[in-house]
């Protein structure tokens, strides 16, 4: 359904996240630093916007491709895993593409896996033909297979896939690996990665948001991107602070190329500079040993809050 003719015109922005699970607190916490505070409903599935007109709805992740494309909610935060699969799903069927990853949101980070009996000496994707693969992915691996040109037989689990091999229902598993302690729990190896996934910004597939709602929620949609850009960009920003002579400023410049022009005041009463410089990539010991060795002196690494250039 298109969400333009499906629900009438809307006043107030609603975002769908997880009401419980790996996503939910992360995705509170993202949407609170983009300037968001709610107030909970007391079934605690509904949270209604204070300081902006954007509500949020509590529910479970594999709703939330469903609740968009059905013009419930207009947006939502869900893994890569869940809207990729029930993209595909509903593509297989004939349907055309609903939903668009507007923003990666950096966290929630998975990747979904093939994984085979610890003992099995592994080669190559062939040696999938004619086995059984279990999995709560069948629409990504089915996907993968075809591609591969690979006759394995799909079996379906909604949990516990992991275990499936030793159950003798499955040969091998296509299934969500982070640390690697599940599978290596389970005597399995992950063998191929078939997805990289991470938690996003859902939302009906269009080029921009004026083309989906002609009412207020597309202005207050555009805000919330300019407001999560600051904030993702700001995340893996420092500010870094440190002093140095005239002489040692061509040799320290090069070590900061990832700054936006870094500021230089003069120190009063003497020949030091304070240099002050927006730093967008890692700050580690290494790079500031470097520094201190180029002529830095009290290096100082602050995080940054916020930022309105
Ligand atoms: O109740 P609801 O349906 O909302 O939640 P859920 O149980 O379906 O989802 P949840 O909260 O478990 O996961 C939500 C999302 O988190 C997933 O869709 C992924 O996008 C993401 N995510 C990130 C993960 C993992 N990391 C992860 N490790 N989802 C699941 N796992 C599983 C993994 O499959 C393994 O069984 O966690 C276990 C531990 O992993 P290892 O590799 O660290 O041992
Ligand atoms: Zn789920």
């Amino acid at each position: 359904m298109n969400p333009k003719s499906g629900n009438g015109a809307r006043d107030r922005l609603r975002i769908a996240i997880q009401k419980s699970g790996r996503l939910a607190e992360p995705a509170r916490a993202l949407l609170n630093a983009c300037g968001l505070s709610w107030r909970e409903s007391r079934d605690r599935l509904f949270c209604y916007g204070e300081s902006l007109p954007v509500d949020l709805l509590l529910v479970r992740d594999d709703d939330i491709p469903g609740l968009i494309r059905d013009g419930v909610c207009d947006l939502g935060v869900v893994g890569r895993n869940v809207l990729l699969e029930q993209d595909i799903a509903l593509r297989s069927e004939g349907g055309t593409t609903a939903f668009r990853e507007w923003r990666a949101l950096g966290f929630g980070g998975c990747r979904l896996a093939l994984a085979v009996p610890e003992g099995w000496a592994w080669q190559s994707p062939a040696q999938l033909g004619s086995t059984r693969i279990a999995t709560s992915y069948p629409a990504i691996l089915r996907q993968w297979l075809d591609g591969q040109g690979i006759a394995a037989e799909v079996v379906e689990l909604s949990g516990s896939v992991e275990i499936a091999p030793r159950l003798g229902q499955a040969d091998a598993i296509c299934d969500l690996v982070s640390s690697g302690a599940t599978l290596a729990a389970n005597q399995l190896k992950p063998v191929m990665t078939l997805l990289e996934s991470e938690a996003v910004l859902a939302g009906p597939a269009a080029e921009n948001f004026g083309q989906l709602w002609d009412d207020a929620r597309g202005e207050l949609a555009e805000l919330l991107l300019r407001r999560l850009d600051g904030v993702l960009r700001m995340r893996h920003s420092k500010l870094l602070m440190f002093q140095a002579s005239r002489e040692a400023i061509p040799s320290l410049l090069p070590l900061l190329p990832d700054a936006e022009a870094p500021t230089v005041m003069q120190v009063d009463g003497g020949d030091a500079l304070a240099l002050q410089a927006l730093c967008h990539g890692a700050v580690t010991w290494q790079r500031l040993e470097e520094l201190k060795r180029a002529g830095a002196r009290g290096l100082l690494v602050l995080p940054v809050e916020g930022m309105l250039a």
